[in-house]
């Protein structure tokens, strides 16, 4: 998904600036496809040696409710992965991409690393499996209230080759001296190129890690053209604000046999008409999302249109259906059906 504003028509250039930003394209091998923006242009053509762009993967591990997805907003300042007090909201690996004219660096927000009980599991330990193939950095996240000999045994078991930084989060949660001492501890393990406390809160803190991951990219050329800052699309983020509701809205099994579908993405003269299913596994669930009178799902609909329109900068009519698939955790057609 690119940001908004960008098009194949170099807006924002005065007609004599136009032989310049041509050159530019050419020689940083920009394709026309992706016209950049005048003050990247500007930055790039203040930069003395072109050769030295770094770009990689930065691939983020952990528990489920480690604090991943909220890293990957902070870092990206866009909400692209859905965050929750439950566990195993993520359930697809989500990039989120960061560039200037000096690096581009792809972060990847992953799903907790779990024990698979069923074939969604199974799919979603998938999507963790191609992070760890990819990666140039690894981020090695954990809550600080965690096991740390729990967290040790995981982080081992990646068997990652690639420079991996073990990140303390949600240090705004304990004292100094516990801070401390879990830095000491886990700057001893083996696989700790680097120790990091932090909150992923704090948008300061996820600056600082940026800084230091750019550091240990390899050079190279982009990846991804310069505004694109993820590689989802619309219809997928619109479809996780609308769990990520679910998520806030319901308790016990709900959220976890629960997934959403956008069926229908249309631009219209004042406004984009989405239509979207919330898919369970049961009618009992059915009932509960639909609520009394329908009260639940109209409290979704509604807090789920306000994010997405927040997000997508437009109007939008939601309208929302509930379908059960008894078992769709379980079948592959449906896991494909759903994107997973
Ligand atoms: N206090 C505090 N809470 C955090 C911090 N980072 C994440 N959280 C919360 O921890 C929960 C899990 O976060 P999430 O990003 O969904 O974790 P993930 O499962 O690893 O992706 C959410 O309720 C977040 O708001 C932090 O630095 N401090
Ligand atoms: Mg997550």
């Amino acid at each position: 998904m690119r940001r908004q504003g960008s098009n194949l028509r170099p807006s924002g250039y005065e007609p004599d600036e136009l032989p310049l930003l041509y050159f530019a394209m050419w020689s940083a091998n920009i394709g026309c496809q992706s016209i950049p923006s005048k003050q990247f242009l500007i930055s790039y053509l203040c930069l003395t040696d072109h050769s030295h762009v770094k770009a990689g993967y930065v691939n983020i591990f952990g528990k489920p409710n480690a604090g991943k997805s909220t890293l990957l907003n902070a870092l990206t300042g866009e909400k692209l992965a859905i965050v929750s007090p439950k566990v195993q909201t993520t359930r697809h690996r989500i990039k989120g991409i960061v560039t200037t004219p000096e690096y581009q660096v792809i972060f990847s927000d992953t799903p907790g690393i779990i024990e698979p009980k069923y074939k969604l599991h199974e799919k979603m330990m998938q999507a963790v499996k191609s992070s760890l193939e990819d990666a140039d950095v690894a981020l090695l996240m954990l809550d600080i209230w965690d096991n740390w000999e729990e967290v040790d045994a995981i982080f081992s078991g990646l068997r990652l080759k690639v420079p991996r930084i073990v990140l303390i989060n949600k240090i705004d949660t304990v004292g100094s001296d516990r801070v401390r001492e879990a830095k000491e501890w886990f700057a001893a393990r083996p696989y700790a190129k680097q120790v990091m406390t932090m909150s992923a809160r704090n948008p300061e803190d996820a600056r600082r890690l940026l800084e230091t991951v750019v550091a240990l990219l390899p050079e190279g050329d982009a990846f991804f053209p310069e505004d694109e800052f993820t590689d989802l699309s619309e219809r997928f983020l619109v479809g996780e604000l609308i769990r990520e509701k679910v998520f806030d809205f319901f308790e016990d099994e709900i959220p976890y046999h629960t997934t959403v579908l956008v069926h229908e993405f249309k631009q219209k003269s004042t406004l984009i008409k989405i239509g979207a299913n919330i898919i369970v596994q049961r009618e009992t669930q059915k009932s509960i999302i639909i609520g009394e009178g329908g009260k639940m799902i109209r409290k979704i609909g509604t807090e789920a249109r306000k994010e997405i329109e927040q997000f997508l900068g437009q109007k939008v009519f939601l309208e929302l259906f509930v379908k059960v698939r008894p078992k769709w955790r379980e079948n592959d057609l449906f896991l494909k059906e759903y994107g997973y």
